[in-house]
């Protein structure tokens, strides 16, 4: 893991002009990662810009450094020596980013999803690692100082991809090194305030529908529910607005896999897949042409109306646990 830590140091110290990019719909590792990253080679003396394909929630601009990631337009026609791209398992991931890559394919690629493709030249993939912010945190120490701004801005990935430091992901190394960013002046609370404390009455609303469509399968194991466009529409909302809501289905006693299905735009159907028991997810998501990590992964769907894409994703997920469930009971 050094040596591989070393290979990237060197090759960012050569470069001059570094894009790093992000995923779409991105969680708070995505920014952190990119725009953490982008402001500790600046502190190098680089140029430096990141790009994050779509649109960042509004909770998340609350973020101190957030605020540097670009949108694709404002860099197109700019000419990076260097590109990396960070916590994205695959270069379709980053979407219309992509363009913005001039050999097609990144220099670095950054990351933990075990479902990573190596699609970069240099691939510095760690699945053991909770979150890519602390693969970039790894790579600063002893390289680039941090300052609290740069700490805070690390923790924020590192806080959500353990889900505030409560999944099973999350081991000694993951709590030191969160203690460590505490230390150099990352705000814990702040932090949940502003990414777990901001939903809207309208997706409190939002929430109460999907409840309704909750269904449990194989004897509770398998927990289900969904978000039609129709729901959103009725309440002005997108689908930023079901973030966190396959939570709510994974809280229930028993169950094994939650599966949440987001119908938006219309004609798409995004899939969010958890697991708490023996169910590898990232696998079961990767059949069906995505990907993330056990626990947590994701797929999509365009042109299968929702109900369709309920039939093959729960029917999938039935027989995973088919599977699982003689092994468990052997213990
Ligand atoms: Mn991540």
């Amino acid at each position: 893991m050094d040596d591989r830590l070393a290979r990237v140091r060197a090759r960012l110290s050569a470069a001059q002009k570094v894009l790093v990019v992000g995923h779409v719909r991105p969680d708070g590792d995505a920014i952190s990662s990119s725009a953490a990253l982008a402001l500790m080679l600046r502190r190098l003396g680089k140029e430096a810009r990141a790009c994050i394909p779509d649109r960042i929630p509004c909770y998340f601009r609350e973020i101190p450094g957030v605020e540097v990631i670009e949108g694709v337009d404002a860099l197109r026609g700019w000419h990076p020596d260097t590109t990396v791209v960070v916590d994205s398992g695959s270069l379709e991931r980053i979407g219309p980013a992509a363009e913005l890559l001039p050999t097609g394919k990144p220099d670095i690629v950054l990351d933990h999803h075990a479902t990573n493709t190596g699609f970069g030249v240099l691939n510095l993939c760690d699945p053991s690692y909770p979150a890519t912010s602390l693969l970039i945190y790894r790579l600063a120490k002893g390289w680039v100082p941090l300052d609290r701004h740069l700490a805070h801005l690390l923790l924020l990935g590192l806080a959500t991809d353990t889900g505030f430091f409560k999944y099973a992901s999350v081991d000694a190394r993951t709590l030191h090194a969160a203690g460590e960013l505490v230390a150099l002046g990352g705000d814990l609370a702040g932090i949940a305030a502003a990414v777990l404390e901001h939903r809207s009455l309208a997706e409190l609303k939002l929430l109460q529908k999907m409840l309704g469509t909750v269904t449990l399968e194989a004897e509770g194991k398998l927990a289900w529910g969904y978000v039609s466009a129709d729901m959103l529409r009725s309440l002005g909302l997108d689908q930023q607005a079901s973030e966190g809501f396959v939570g709510e289905l994974r809280n229930l006693r028993g169950v094994e896999v939650a599966i949440l299905f987001t119908e938006w735009p219309p004609g798409e159907v995004h899939v969010s897949l958890r697991s708490k028991g023996g169910v590898d997810v990232a696998e079961l998501a990767a059949r069906l042409g995505g990907g993330g990590h056990p626990r947590a992964a994701g797929c999509s769907f365009r042109g299968l109306p929702l109900p369709q894409a309920i039939a093959r994703v729960t029917q999938a997920a039935l027989a995973a646990l088919a599977r699982e469930s003689p092994r468990s009971r052997q213990g």
